[in-house]
Order: C-alpha cells, then sequence, then structure tokens
C-alpha cells in the first residue's frame, strides 16, 4: 500500500533517500564492551579490554559519544526532522534464554542494525550476537507508541533465534587467521562466515533499501537463511543476495551506499564477488561512485568498526547529505554531485558502533514504492 499523503502516516520509508520527517537516533547510555560470545571475540588489551574481559566502556569516551548523539538529534530537529530516541536497558547485566547465558549486553547507539523499515512496516532484525539478543526491548517503548498512532503501521518481528552453539561455526576466528590469503579469498568468495545456515539470521544494518529492490550483504551477521526469509517476507519486492571482497563483512552500509536516484556510493576495496551487482545498476542506468578513502589513517580506541565509516553517510533528501564533519574528501566530492553537505561531528560514536547511517533508522520518509531498476538480471 502507498501511503504517502495522509496526515497521520507515523511509519513509512522505501528508500534511503526521500526527504526524512522522522528519524530514531541511538544513545550511549550504559554501552559496554560485550562479553564474550561465540561471535565476538574482542582482544584490545591496549585500550583495556584484554580478549576474555569485558565491562562498560569508558565513562569519558561514553560521555563524548552521547554528546555527538545528542547534538546530531538536535541538528536534525533544527532541520525539521521528527526525532525519538531509544529506551536504554542496564545492559551490564548478564542474560539468558533456555539455552546460553551471556555475560552482558552491549548498547543501543546503532538501531539501524536492529530495525527495518519498508514501507508502513518496522521490522524486528533476528540479530545474531547472544549479546545483541535482547536490544529490540530499547525500541519497544516507541514501536508500541507508534502502533497505537498509525493504525497502518504494521509492527513486525522475525523469528527469534535460538543462538545455540549450533549457530556458530567453532574456532572461526583461529582457523580465519591461520588461512593464507588464498584460503581467505576462497572463503570470502564462498560466504563461508562464523554463522551456519541452522536457522535465518540478519542484522537490519545488512540490507540496503532502495524502493522494490532490497540489496541485503551475506556477512558475518547474515546468512543464506535470513535472506531467504526476508525474500519470502517481502513478496512485492526484489530481494538480491550480495557479497562484496571483504574479508569478516559486517553490514552492507559503509560498502554500497544510495544517494538518490540514479547515484549511489560503492567501496573501492570491496567489490562485488558477482559480476551481476554493477551490471544491474550500470544497464538501469545508475552511476556507481568509488568512495574516496577515509581523512583519518587510524581508528578511534575501542573502534570495531573500519575507516569505511566515512561512506556511512544519512541522506536527508535527494540534495541533501549529512556526512561526518572531519571527512573531507567525502564532502567534497558529494559537493561536487551538487549536494548541500551537512557536517556533523561524530567520530567519537564509531566506537560505539558506527557513523550517521548506523546511529539512525528511519520511521518517515515522504515518498513512495517505485522501481528503480525495471531492467533486471534473471538470477541475481
Ligand atoms: N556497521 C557498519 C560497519 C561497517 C564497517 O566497519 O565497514
Amino acid at each position: 500500500m502507498n501511503r504517502t499523503t495522509d496526515d497521520d502516516v507515523v511509519v513509512c520509508s522505501w528508500n534511503e533517500w526521500d526527504p526524512l520527517e522522522y528519524v530514531i537516533v541511538g544513545r550511549a547510555d550504559g554501552a559496554m564492551m560485550q562479553a564474550p560470545e561465540p561471535a565476538v571475540q574482542n582482544d584490545l588489551p591496549e585500550h583495556g579490554f584484554p580478549l576474555g574481559t569485558f565491562g562498560p566502556m569508558p565513562e569519558d569516551a561514553r560521555e563524548r559519544a552521547g554528546a555527538q548523539l545528542d547534538a546530531l538529534a538536535d541538528l536534525l530537529e533544527a532541520r525539521g526532522v521528527r526525532v525519538d530516541r531509544p529506551a536504554p536497558l542496564d545492559f551490564s547485566r548478564e542474560v539468558s534464554t533456555p539455552d546460553w547465558t551471556q555475560g552482558s549486553m552491549a548498547m543501543c547507539s546503532a538501531p539501524r542494525d536492529v530495525l527495518l523499515t519498508v514501507g508502513n512496516e518496522i521490522l524486528e532484525a533476528t540479530m545474531s550476537f547472544r549479546s545483541r539478543w535482547y536490544e529490540y526491548l530499547c525500541y519497544r517503548p516507541l514501536l508500541e507508541q507508534y502502533h497505537r498512532a498509525d493504525p497502518a503501521f504494521r509492527w513486525e518481528a522475525a523469528p527469534k533465534p535460538r543462538l545455540t552453539d549450533a549457530t556458530y561455526r567453532p574456532d572461526f576466528f583461529r582457523e580465519w587467521e591461520s588461512l593464507s590469503a588464498e584460503e581467505q579469498r576462497q572463503r570470502i568468495e564462498r560466504s563461508d562466515w562464523i554463522i551456519t545456515e541452522k536457522e535465518p539470521l540478519f542484522d537490519a544494518a545488512d540490507v540496503a533499501r532502495l524502493g522494490k529492490d532490497l540489496f541485503v550483504q551475506q556477512s558475518m551477521v547474515t546468512n543464506q537463511s535470513g535472506i531467504d526469509w526476508l525474500r519470502r517476507h517481502y513478496p512485492d519486492h526484489r530481494v538480491h543476495r550480495v557479497s562484496y571482497v571483504e574479508p569478516l563483512p559486517w553490514h552492507i552500509d559503509a560498502t554500497l551506499i544510495p544517494l538518490r536516484p540514479g547515484l549511489a556510493l560503492v567501496n573501492p576495496d570491496r567489490p562485488p564477488i558477482r559480476e551481476e551487482h554493477h551490471r544491474l545498476f550500470e544497464q538501469n542506468g545508475w552511476e556507481l561512485i568509488e568512495a574516496p578513502r577515509s581523512a583519518r589513517t587510524e581508528k578511534m580506541p575501542l573502534c570495531l568498526c573500519s575507516l569505511w565509516l566515512n561512506m556511512n553517510c544519512l541522506v536527508l533528501d535527494p540534495k541533501t547529505v549529512c556526512v561526518e564533519a572531519t571527512e573531507t574528501p567525502m564532502m567534497d566530492l558529494l559537493d561536487g554531485y551538487g549536494f548541500e553537505v551537512v557536517p556533523v561531528p561524530l567520530y567519537e560514536v564509531s566506537a560505539f558502533g558506527g557513523g550517521l547511517h548506523c546511529a539512525t533508522a528511519d520511521v518517515h520518509r515522504r515518498g513512495s514504492l517505485e522501481d528503480y531498476f525495471p531492467k533486471q538480471i534473471e538470477g541475481f
């Protein structure tokens, strides 16, 4: 259903670029370096977290990240975008299900990882880390509110995964380190990552929304079964399973960033595995721009993301894009393509799960469902 003109619309967003009117911005409150679990083995002795340890993120870093997220929320509100914020849990708590016990949760600074908005639906992703299994609870007060306010809002949750040991390949990280470059390349080509196909798994941030076409990356947190589940869940969309030449991939939003109809950023270090990926864009008249490298040469302490967070932009409308304020090469590039570039300081948040795209989740963009890829490729 296309519901773009009703004044009472609360939830509706079909793509990454229509005018943004309503958004959720994450929070850093209570953020933890999560306890080890099969899929997460942090080893950061130089920053106080050697392998096997966990605990609260340093208070000063948390305050700086929180202040940048608050400033992002203020900036968006000043530009007329309505902003909601999640309700943090006590992330330091041990949590369990009948299948496992996990020493701590993590944080709620990256709503994009958890919530997938497609049209008038918000889907809670399965997630694939035990430390993030309960993160959806941070958004429940908002989702309840949208459900009351918007009679057309479809509130959905993907099947909660069991995340037993059978979901993870044992010794994945040790084995990965022992592989030759050629063996690693072969695994990348097979998308042979830590999660098995035991049950459907996906993070919402592995999905790029381009109208009728959804590009879903198979990654360390999204498996083939999760992509199949999404394909069945969105029968009116075309769900493309994509993968890129990237060791240990984690979320598509530093690899493929759509900017407006016909224009997208791609990552020059992460070409697609299948040539059909670029051919699909090109035969539908899209220009793919290679992102410039980050202005930075070093990541923030405790940052688990790559320097390609410079690509992790938030598009406000097809002429306006928010870019991290120190990323001058990216700002210059987008300025050259005619965008109004809004610089937003957010680098402190990179140690808390991401950049501008990660730190936000769409509630409403003004627009309708369109087909930007009328010329499809059989089998892709
Ligand atoms: N959540 C986005 C992280 C992507 C990257 O580190 O490249």
